[in-house]
C-alpha cells in the first residue's frame, strides 16, 4: 500500500484506490487518495522546510542533490521494476531511458546551479546586482507516460534554487515516486524538503488552488493545463507548462531514406506513441511519397509493443482508428487490436498504425491521439512543407530529414516548434530550453531556463560614494 510521504514521514490517510499493470489489466499496487486535510498538511510540512533549506548556500543543496544521484543509484533495480509495473514500459528502455534520466537531472542541475554567476552592472557611482530567491514552495504535478523521468526533471532545478516541493504524480503510476520518498528518507534529506501525495485530478486541483503554494510546474494534456491555468491566475502564482503536441515530421527526397524511415519509425511508435515529442504527422516529398509509406507499413508491423498506459486510454486511440476510417483514411497498417493469445490479450494493446489520404483539417490530423499512430501525406516543395508542418494549433517539436546543409538550417528556423531536430529524434541537451509553443505549453526548462523560473531576481542596487581620501 503505498502512503503519502510528509514531513519526511509515511502518512497513511484517505481512500484506496488501485494501479493497474497495462500489460495484464491486473491491479499491481493500492494508493491512498490525498484528501484536503493531508494536501495542507504536505504544503505546510514544505513551507516549514522552505526556510533553513533556501538558507543552504547553494554548493551545499548541490551537494545533496548529488546524494539523491547516488540514492537513485543504490535503488536503481527497484526503480526500474516499479516503473515498468505501473507502465508496462519494456525493460530495456526504463534501464537505459527513464531511471538512468533521473540520476542525470539530479547530477546536471548540481552543476549548473553551482556554476551559475549572478549578474552586476557597475555605473560610476552605482553598483546594481541581482541575487535569486527562490519562489517558495512549488507544486509539481506530472503525467503517467515518463513517470520518473519528468518527475525528477522539474524536481532537481526545484530544489537546487532552494525551493521545497509538494509532487503529485500521476494516479495510474504512483510507484517511482514512492520509491524516490524512501530515497530523500534514507539520504536524510531535510523533512519537508520533498513531500510526496498521491490521488487524481481532483488532488493537483486542491494543489494548485492552495495558497501556501507559490509556484506550480506542470506536464500533461492542454485540457488540464487550462484548467490550471485559470486557477492559478487568480493569486497571480508561477506557472511553467509543457502540454501536449501534434508533431510534424518533414522528409526531403533529398534524405538518406534508410535513416528517415528508421527515424520515423522510431519517433512514431517509441514508448507506444506516448512520449509528447513523438510524431504524429509525416510529411514526405512526393517522389519518394510511394516508396516511404511501403517501407514506414513494413516496419510498423514490426515494432515491439507497448501498452497504452490505461483502458480508458486504449479506447480512446482506438475510437481515432475508428474516426481515420470514417473521415476515409486508407490504412496503410494495423488500425486494430493485436491477437496474442495469451495473457497480454487482457492488456492495453493497440496495433501500430499507418494511415494516409485525410485532409489536413479532419479532426485525425488535428487532435492529439497519443498512441502509436501517424498519417503520412505528400508535399511538392520546400515552402509547402514548411507550411504543412506549421498549419497545426500545436507546437512542440518537429524533425527534418534532409542531406542538404543549407535546408536544413532554413526549414528548422522557419519551424512554428519549440524544439527541431535534423536527421534525429529525441536527443536532449539537459542545458538547452525544452518547452514548446502554441498549445504546447508556456514556458521553458532546462539548463539556466529552469532556473530562471523557480527562482525570482532581486535587483540591488548601492550608491558608491566617492572617497574623499
Ligand atoms: O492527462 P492530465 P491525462 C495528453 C494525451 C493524453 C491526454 C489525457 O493526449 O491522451 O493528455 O491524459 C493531473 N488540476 N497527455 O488525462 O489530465 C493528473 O492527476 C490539477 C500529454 O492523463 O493532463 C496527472 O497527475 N491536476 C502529456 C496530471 O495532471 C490535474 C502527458 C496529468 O494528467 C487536474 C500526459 C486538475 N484539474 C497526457 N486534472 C505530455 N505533454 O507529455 C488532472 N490532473
Amino acid at each position: 500500500m503505498l502512503t503519502h510521504f510528509i514531513g519526511g514521514e509515511p502518512v497513511a490517510a484517505g481512500k484506496v484506490f488501485p494501479v493497474h499493470d497495462p500489460v495484464t489489466g491486473a491491479v499491481v499496487r493500492q494508493a491512498h487518495e490525498a484528501d484536503p486535510e493531508v494536501v495542507d498538511r504536505a504544503v505546510r510540512a514544505a513551507r516549514e522546510a522552505a526556510r533553513d533549506w533556501a538558507g543552504l548556500p547553494v554548493g551545499e543543496r548541490a551537494g545533496w542533490m548529488r546524494r539523491l544521484a547516488e540514492g537513485i543509484e543504490a535503488r536503481f533495480d527497484d526503480l526500474v521494476a516499479a516503473e515498468i509495473a505501473d507502465t508496462g514500459k519494456s525493460f530495456d528502455q526504463t534501464r537505459t531511458l527513464d531511471i538512468p534520466r533521473g540520476i542525470a537531472n539530479f547530477r546536471a542541475f548540481a552543476e549548473i546551479a553551482a556554476q551559475r554567476p549572478d549578474d552586476a552592472f557597475h555605473l560610476s557611482g552605482t553598483l546594481s546586482y541581482t541575487v535569486r530567491r527562490p519562489l517558495g514552495v512549488v507544486g509539481v504535478i506530472v503525467p503517467w507516460n515518463l513517470p520518473f523521468l519528468l518527475m525528477t526533471w522539474k524536481l532537481a532545478p526545484a530544489l537546487v534554487s532552494g525551493n521545497t516541493v509538494v509532487v503529485k504524480p500521476s494516479e495510474q503510476t504512483p510507484g517511482s515516486a514512492a520509491v524516490f520518498a524512501e530515497i530523500c528518507a534514507d539520504t536524510g534529506l531535510p523533512p519537508g524538503v520533498v513531500n510526496i501525495i498521491f490521488g487524481h485530478g481532483p488532488v493537483g486541483q486542491l494543489l494548485v488552488e492552495h495558497p501556501g503554494v507559490d509556484g506550480l510546474t506542470f506536464t500533461g494534456s492542454t485540457r488540464t493545463g487550462t484548467a490550471i491555468m485559470i486557477t492559478a491566475a487568480e493569486r497571480v502564482k508561477p506557472i511553467s507548462f509543457e502540454l501536449g503536441g501534434k508533431n510534424a515530421g518533414l522528409i526531403f527526397e533529398d534524405c538518406d531514406l534508410d535513416r528517415a524511415v528508421e527515424g520515423a519509425v522510431k519517433s512514431v511508435f517509441t514508448n507506444g506513441g506516448q512520449v509528447c515529442l513523438c510524431t504524429e504527422r509525416l510529411y514526405v516529398q512526393r517522389s519518394i511519397f510511394e516508396e516511404f509509406c511501403a517501407r514506414l507499413a513494413v516496419r510498423a508491423q514490426e515494432v515491439e509493443l507497448q501498452p497504452m498506459i490505461s483502458a480508458e486510454h486504449r479506447d480512446k486511440v482506438l475510437s481515432y482508428y475508428a474516426l481515420a476510417r470514417s473521415e476515409g483514411a486508407k490504412v496503410l497498417a494495423g488500425g486494430g487490436v493485436p491477437l496474442f493469445g495469451d495473457h497480454r490479450d487482457s492488456g492495453y494493446f493497440v496495433e501500430p498504425t499507418v494511415v494516409t489520404g485525410l485532409s489536413e483539417w479532419s479532426r485525425f490530423n488535428r487532435e492529439e491521439i497519443f498512441g502509436p499512430v501517424c498519417h503520412v501525406a505528400p508535399f511538392d516543395s520546400e515552402a509547402e512543407a514548411i507550411d504543412l508542418a506549421n498549419g497545426s494549433d500545436y507546437g512542440l517539436a518537429a524533425t527534418l530529414w534532409t542531406t542538404n546543409l543549407d535546408r536544413a538550417h532554413r526549414v528548422a528556423q522557419r519551424l512554428e516548434a519549440g524544439l527541431v531536430w535534423v536527421n534525429t529524434w529525441y536527443l536532449r541537451d539537459l542545458r538547452t530550453p525544452f518547452g514548446g509553443v502554441k498549445l504546447s505549453g508556456i514556458g521553458r526548462e532546462g539548463g539556466t531556463r529552469s532556473l530562471d523560473f523557480y527562482s525570482e531576481p532581486t535587483t540591488i542596487t548601492i550608491k558608491l560614494e566617492q572617497s574623499d581620501a
